[in-house]
Parts: structure tokens; sequence; C-alpha cells
């Protein structure tokens, strides 16, 4: 063979090949040799390890040594197809000017479905636990020569007792549905909870929401200190103020921090709709007593005087009759403009509440129609009279569309009403319809759950095998399939809570 054709065909050893290099462990001049080479030799190098059409993945060899680790850094990748090789084996190429085989050098994956989170819920199976034992890479005795059967790997297991401490892992209701106890002791807490949210103290009001949300979840009567102090998420000090609403009727430190007039002032401004701690307390210093005050002396945007016109009317809740009857307003006109809509009602509606302060509506559309869908459905709402005031410009949160204005049905002696509407794609349905149902505390629950466990829920996904070293991102992870709120609840290995049990 001549010097020429020796060097064409160097030039084509990884002619057709995809290659990502690993850049764990490698060091930069390592990495930009490999690089060079591969490009050289008529390789395409592929940045980033989510790209689709990687057909080789190399991985430093001392790291693809440690199994666990590896499969940690390759969690999510779709591995069909295509093959983790050592660098050992990219040098051996490189030395020998041509394409080894990359049988000797490859790791060995079990069967796909044992690589990635099942869909079941029951995490590890037998078979994948017996998988599991058997996977550690062996080794030839040249240490030269390895193979490798990769972990599956699940999302991370909580004890019970740490699972407890989540909202979401219980019944909002364990009482029975309807079955209202420890009346007092809640309503004297939920004054302490309002207070610090219109003081914009959200995080001790967060604290109260929680611990109002633990007493309705136990679902029988308080009686001591000892009870109260056994419930997940009361703790001493908590107990101890529940035990003085039993024994007192009521507590000395609402009487000190919600009857004076600077809080009353504060909680009746922050009432008004776009009115937060912040502006309440400078219309407070500046001598605002009254909502005639704010009519009449105050600066006000366009949602505060919307909010201020139907004060009484927003502040009232509205009984499930309504809800339905305004939901069905909404989904005649999303139905007329677009057939395959799918139109629901979620928030405290769907969680069976008995009264609801709004209306959430959420619009499910087929992935193929553009979410300008929301503009059409607003304009023929608002055409007929149906919606009167627009509280905010249609607000755009990625993949989802968001409205929220006042609504009043025809007839006389109606009053007016929040309305929300999300329009959300097909493919989200079940974390949206998760999520605008609620309620905002089983939200949160859920979401920190799903993190503990090294996961992320939002309202758009739930998503698996986010890996990072340090600071970097080395894997974003992928997005595990949830066509159903019931998967949600497998994939994350929970118990299945209907809407009216995440009344938290
Ligand atoms: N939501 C949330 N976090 C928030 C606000 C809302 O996760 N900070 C979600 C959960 C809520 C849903 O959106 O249940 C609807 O919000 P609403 O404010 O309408 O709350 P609800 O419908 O639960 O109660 P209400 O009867 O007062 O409307
Ligand atoms: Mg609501």
């Amino acid at each position: 063979m001549s010097k020429k054709d020796h060097s064409d065909k160097d030039k084509n050893i990884f002619k057709n090949y995809f290659i990502h290099v690993l850049p764990v462990e490698l060091g930069k001049k390592r990495m930009t040799l490999f690089k060079t080479q591969i490009l050289n030799k008529g390789g395409i190098f592929v940045d980033k390890l989510s790209a689709s059409n990687i057909t080789h993945i190399v991985i430093e060899d001392s790291v693809l040594l440690d199994s666990k680790r590896c499969m940690k850094l390759l969690n999510g990748v779709d591995l069909d197809g295509l093959k983790v090789v050592s660098t050992l084996w990219l040098s051996k190429c490189l030395k020998e000017s041509s394409c080894v085989d990359t049988k000797d050098y490859e790791m060995h994956f079990p069967e796909k479905e044992e690589c990635f989170v099942r869909m079941d819920g029951k995490g590890s199976s037998t078979d994948s636990d017996k998988k599991r034992s058997n996977n550690n890479c062996s080794i030839d005795e040249d240490g030269k020569n390895a193979k490798f059967v990769v972990e599956y790997s699940p999302p991370k297991k909580l004890k019970s007792v740490e699972l407890e401490k989540y909202a979401c892992t219980q019944s909002s209701n364990k009482g029975g549905i309807g079955m209202d106890y420890n009346c007092q002791v809640i309503a004297e807490l939920q004054k302490l909870a309002d207070a610090f949210r219109s003081n914009g103290d959200q995080w001790r009001a967060h604290g109260y929401v929680k611990a109002i949300s633990a007493i309705r979840a136990y679902g029988s009567e308080i009686k001591t200190f000892e009870e109260a102090q056994s419930i997940s998420g009361i703790g001493a000090k908590m107990a101890a103020k529940i035990c003085e609403i039993l024994e007192m009727g009521t507590l000395r430190k609402v009487g000190e921090i919600c009857n004076n007039e600077k809080n009353q002032v504060m909680e009746l401004f922050t009432k008004v709709w776009g009115v937060g701690p912040a502006t309440a307390q400078n219309w407070s210093i500046n001598g605002f007593r009254t909502l005639e005050d704010l009519k009449t002396k105050a600066h006000l945007t366009n949602q505060q005087k919307i909010g201020l016109k139907h004060f009484d009317d927003i502040q009232d809740r509205m009984i499930r009759e309504e809800v339905e009857e305004i939901g069905t307003m909404v989904k005649k006109a999303a139905l007329d403009i677009e057939p395959r809509l799918k139109v629901e009602l979620c928030g405290s509606y769907r969680r069976g509440k008995v009264t609801c302060g709004d209306v959430d509506v959420l619009i499910t559309k087929p992935d193929d129609i553009c979410i300008e869908i929301l503009i059409q459905i607003v304009g023929q709402l608002r055409e007929t009279g149906f919606i009167t005031d627009d509280l905010v410009k249609i607000e755009v949160n990625k993949t989802h569309k968001k409205y929220l204005g006042l609504c009043r049905l025809p007839g006389a002696n109606q009053r007016y009403r929040r309305l929300d509407i999300f329009v959300v794609p097909q493919s989200e349905y079940a974390t949206a319809l998760m999520h605008y149902t609620g309620s905002a505390l089983f939200n949160r629950s859920i979401r920190l759950l799903a993190t503990n466990k090294g996961m992320s829920l939002s309202e758009h996904s739930l998503t698996a095998g986010i890996v990072r070293e340090g600071k970097d991102i080395l894997n974003d992870g992928y997005i595990l399939p949830t066509p159903t709120e019931e998967s949600i609840f497998t994939q994350l290995e929970l118990q299945y809570r209907p809407p009216e049990e995440r009344d938290h």
C-alpha cells in the first residue's frame, strides 16, 4: 500500500461515526487531542451528550471501571444502538490508524427497560436485583479488556419515617370528607398565618400553613400536648401553642400580633387584588386606613382599581354550582373555536371544596394547535360580555399560557367572579392538571419530594437522571412518561391520592 493510500484510509477511520467524549476526568489537553484526532480521521465530534445522533460515547478508562458512577453519568441517555467505549479503544484506533473492533472495550448493558425507571412504581424487580448483584465489572487478567454490566439506577429510596414528613404522602382528610376536627385550633393559627402573610413574612406564614395542614390531616380531636407533638410536622413550640388554644380557647400571640390597627390595615389592604405587603405598608405610612382612603387618595394601578371596585365580590367565595356554570360558559366558547380542546375545572373545585375563591379552567390542546388559541377564547368571552375585566395580559410560561380576569354570569344579581384560564399542550397534560389542581402546599411538598429523590417535578414535566458534579450539570436528565396523574405518583413511588385528598 502506498503512503498516500495509507493516509487516505487513515483519514476515514471514523467515517460515519458520531463520537461524544465524556469530559469527566479527562483534562482539557486530552480532550482537545481526542477532538482533533476524531475530526482529522473523518469522524464527527458531538459536543452534547443529549444529541440523538451519537454512535459512540467514549469514557475515560478509570471512570468506566466505576460502573456505578458511570451509570449515573449516563442516566437517561437512550443507549439503544450506540456503543459506550473506553478511551483505550480510541487510543488504540489512533495508534494503529485503523478502526479497531470495539468488542473488547465496550460496556454491556442489561435489557433497556432495566436501565430506565420502571412505570409500575415497584422500583427494581427481583430479576434486576439479581442482575445488579452480578453486575460488577469483569476485567481480563491484563487489566485492559474490561466488560461491564451497568446498574439499573432507580430513584433514590426514602425511608418511611422520612416520607411521612412530606404532606403529599398523607391524605389531607384522614378523618373523612366533611369531618372537621380541631376547628378552634385551626382558626386561631390561621389568624397568625394571615397576619404574617399580609406583613410580608412569607416564611413564618408558611410555617403556620404547614402546621394547619398537618392538624387537618390528623383527622381526630387533639387532646393533649403529647398528642399534638406526635403529629408529623408539629414540633414542641407549635404543640405548646395548640395546648394553649385547647386550654384558653385562644392564643395570646393572636392578641399581640393580629388585634392592632396596623395589622388590621395591612390585612385589609393586601386583600385588594394586585396589592402586596410593600404597597400596603406604604399606604399605611401615608396615613391611609380605609378602602375609601385608597379610592380617593392613593395612586392605583389598573389592577388595583379593578380589585377595589369589585372588592366584596372578589372576597366572596362561590358555591360549586356557580363554578360549574362559569366553567360551562368557558367550555362552550372554547369548543366552538376548536372542538378538539379538553376543558376541565381545577383548583379548589377539583379538590372537592364546598366553596371556591375563583374558577380555574384548564384547557388542554393537541400539540399541533397553536397556543394563541387562548387569545381567541378570551376574545370571544369578552365580546359576549361574560369576561368583564382583564387583570393580567395573557402570560406565557414556556409552553403554557395563562389568562387572569373577572367574569359575570348573564342574568340579574350576578356577582363578578375571578376567572383563571390556563392553556397547555397535551404532552404536558398530567403534570399541568396536578399543578393547577393543587393545593399550593401539596404542590410544594410533592416537588420537594421529587427533588430529594433526585428527580424534578414542575407543571411542565417530571424529569429524572439529572447528574450534577459540583456546579456542572453533566446530564440534563430525561423526561419521564407521565400520561396520567396516577403515573406521576407511580414514578415517584407514592401511593395515589385523588384530588380530594390533596386539599392540604
Ligand atoms: N398554585 C400553586 N402555588 C401558588 C398558587 C397556585 O401551586 N402559589 C396552584 C395550586 C392551586 C392552583 O394553582 O390549587 C389554583 O390556584 P388558586 O389560587 O386558585 O387556589 P385554589 O383554587 O386552590 O383555592 P381558591 O378556592 O382560593 O381559588
Ligand atoms: Mg382557585
